[in-house]
């Protein structure tokens, strides 16, 4: 008989993980499973369900070797109706545990199943905290009590002090919080540019790629050429890559956007974040002794250990502060599909066939590719919320419900009505030109602002204003957008209300 049954979900790939720290080596039994329910709730990218299975097979050995008893159900063992619980419920029945034992999910729809295994099992479940994160869910929702707004600075501040990172006893490094005013160069092309470190496929991962080809071949995105890491190894070496290559850089570029450049100076290490093989702590450490040591600027660590200790956990609060319910919010009413051409690249818009290019082919695209030119263009054309949140969800490899749903659906799409974000991050072609090249090579017209050769955005970016005046004209960041529109003719609005409409319908296929 198992004493405990200890469940290691395919994110959750550290051996610090709270379930393991609570198991005994001599007498417990990990067990872990690819089933078909997890790889196709969403359809998800090829190269997301690689990174998972070759990273969990990877891990279960790591446990192998450090003396852990682990039973590892491969897709071809599942089967076709593989879902955790029907996994649990076999595994029950083979080993009779006296408990299970699990670090909570980090997806809702998860814990939701979890929590029914006692009654429907008949053995105690014990659901642990996830303590890879800085801020618990309990400390978050008492950091929001009594407040009107849930500002990310303000809690960014609290991380700070709780972390020591960049921190002068009680002040920050320098007297100064924030960097972001610096951090918004645009970048040139440059050939010197750094690459995130690439790994090549060993035998474990050759085989889950040719499992993945014969499966999921009707799935989003290429599969190969496969290059991330998926062991701690290799996750820890890609940060040492990115300290000493790209970081530095970081600040001043975070907002930059180039045509075949698709990941700047930015890290790619969420997606070993996400998964447990890097401890986001350790990371910041990391960041933080480079700028100790004088290799970094201030502006490139404090831009990046905020993302980290501050967007990042706070998201995660928000999401389990929130959750059930806020999937469904929809503050604008949006109701269009997601357009066709977010599946395939194919448009004229060059920075969309930029950003949904290299998607596709990498399973990544950097903040403001998701934020101003993928979710820009859904806000302005009026997607809806839901089902952009899938599409999120389906095309990034760093993708989990946690961290994507706040994003998409609150940072990017104000479905919330402003909860997370103070204002709509909208914005006309003249933001994307001044942050890119992308324009030079487009077949629209970036400094036009209507007809049919105008940048589609410009029209949109007025028609969204004008449709929304009645939810957004009371907001004070919004004030000088309104102020400008009301300033314009009545011919230069009807004008770019007409050629927003007629790009609508077009996208429409009317
Ligand atoms: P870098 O630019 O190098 O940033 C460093 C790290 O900071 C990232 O690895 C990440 O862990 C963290 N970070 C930065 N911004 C955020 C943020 N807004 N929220 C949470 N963490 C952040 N991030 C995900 O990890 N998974 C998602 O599914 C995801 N979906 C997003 C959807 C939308 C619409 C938007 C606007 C943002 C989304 N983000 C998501 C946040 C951000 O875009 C990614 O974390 C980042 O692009 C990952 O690439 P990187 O590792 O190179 O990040
Ligand atoms: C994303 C994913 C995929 C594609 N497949 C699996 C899987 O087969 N087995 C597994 O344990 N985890 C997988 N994951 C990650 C889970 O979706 C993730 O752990 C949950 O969403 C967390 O709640
Ligand atoms: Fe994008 Fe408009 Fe620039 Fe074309 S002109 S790349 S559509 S912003």
């Amino acid at each position: 008989m198992t004493r405990q049954l200890i469940l290691i979900f395919g994110d959750q790939l550290s051996q610090s993980i709270s379930s393991l720290r609570s198991a005994d080596k001599a007498r417990d039994t990990v067990l872990m499973c690819e089933v078909w329910d997890e790889a196709t709730y969403v359809r998800h990218h090829k190269k997301k369900i690689a990174l998972i299975f070759s990273a969990m097979r990877h891990f279960a050995d790591e446990l192998c070797s450090a003396g852990w008893s682990v039973e590892y159900r491969t897709l071809t063992d599942t089967g076709p109706n593989g879902s955790f619980s029907s996994e649990v419920g076999l595994a029950v029945a083979r080993r009779d545990p006296t408990r299970i034992v699990v670090t909570s999910p980090g997806e809702w729809r998860v814990l939701a199943d979890v929590r029914g295994w006692q009654a429907c099992f008949a053995v105690p479940v014990d659901i642990l905290d996830d303590d890879r994160f800085i801020c618990s869910t309990a400390e978050f929702g008492a950091w929001t009590h009594g407040r009107k707004q849930l500002r990310m600075e303000y809690f960014y501040r609290e991380m700070r002090r709780k972390t020591g990172l960049l921190m002068d006893g009680a002040q920050p490094v320098s007297g100064q919080w924030n960097f972001d005013h610096d951090n918004r160069r645009a970048a040139k092309p440059d050939l010197l540019m750094p690459r995130p470190k690439q790994f090549a496929p060993d035998t474990i991962t050759r085989d889950v790629l040719q499992l993945v080809q014969s499966r999921f071949h009707n799935h989003f995105g290429d599969l190969e050429p496969f290059w991330f890491g998926v062991t701690r190894a290799d996750a820890e070496n890609a940060l040492d890559h990115f300290v000493t290559t790209a970081l530095a850089q970081f600040g001043d570029f975070q907002d930059a956007m180039l045509e075949d450049a698709p990941f700047l100076y930015h890290s790619v290490l969420s997606i070993y974040m996400n998964i447990g093989l890097l401890d986001p702590l350790e990371v910041c450490r990391q960041v933080e002794a480079a700028y100790r040591a004088g290799r970094v600027p201030l502006n490139a660590a404090e831009g990046y250990i905020r993302q980290i200790i501050g967007w990042r956990e706070y998201v995660r609060g928000i999401y389990w502060l929130k959750m059930p319910g806020y999937v469904d919010q929809n503050f604008f009413e949006h109701g269009r599909t997601v357009p066709d051409f977010y599946w395939t690249g194919e448009t004229d818009m060059a920075c969309l066939r930029s950003a949904i290019g290299q998607t596709w082919r990498e399973a990544y695209a950097h903040h403001i590719q998701r934020l101003m030119v993928t979710g820009n263009f859904a806000l302005l054309a009026g997607v809806s919320p839901q089902a952009l949140h899938e599409w999120y969800l389906t095309v990034y490899a760093d993708a989990f419900e946690w961290v994507e749903l706040p994003n998409t659906l609150g940072m990017s799409q104000f479905g919330d009505g402003g909860l997370l974000a103070s204002k709509p991050y909208v914005a006309s072609g003249a933001y994307i030109n001044r942050m890119s090249n992308h324009c030079k090579g487009c077949r629209y017209d970036v400094g036009k602002p209507h007809g049919p050769d105008a940048c589609p955005f410009n029209p949109l970016y007025w028609s969204f204003l004008a449709r929304h005046r009645d939810k957004l004209a009371d907001n004070p960041r919004m004030a000088q957008m309104y102020r400008t529109w009301d300033k314009l003719t009545d011919e230069r609005r009807n004008n770019s209300l007409g050629s927003a409409e007629a790009f609508l319908a077009g996208l429409d296929g009317v």
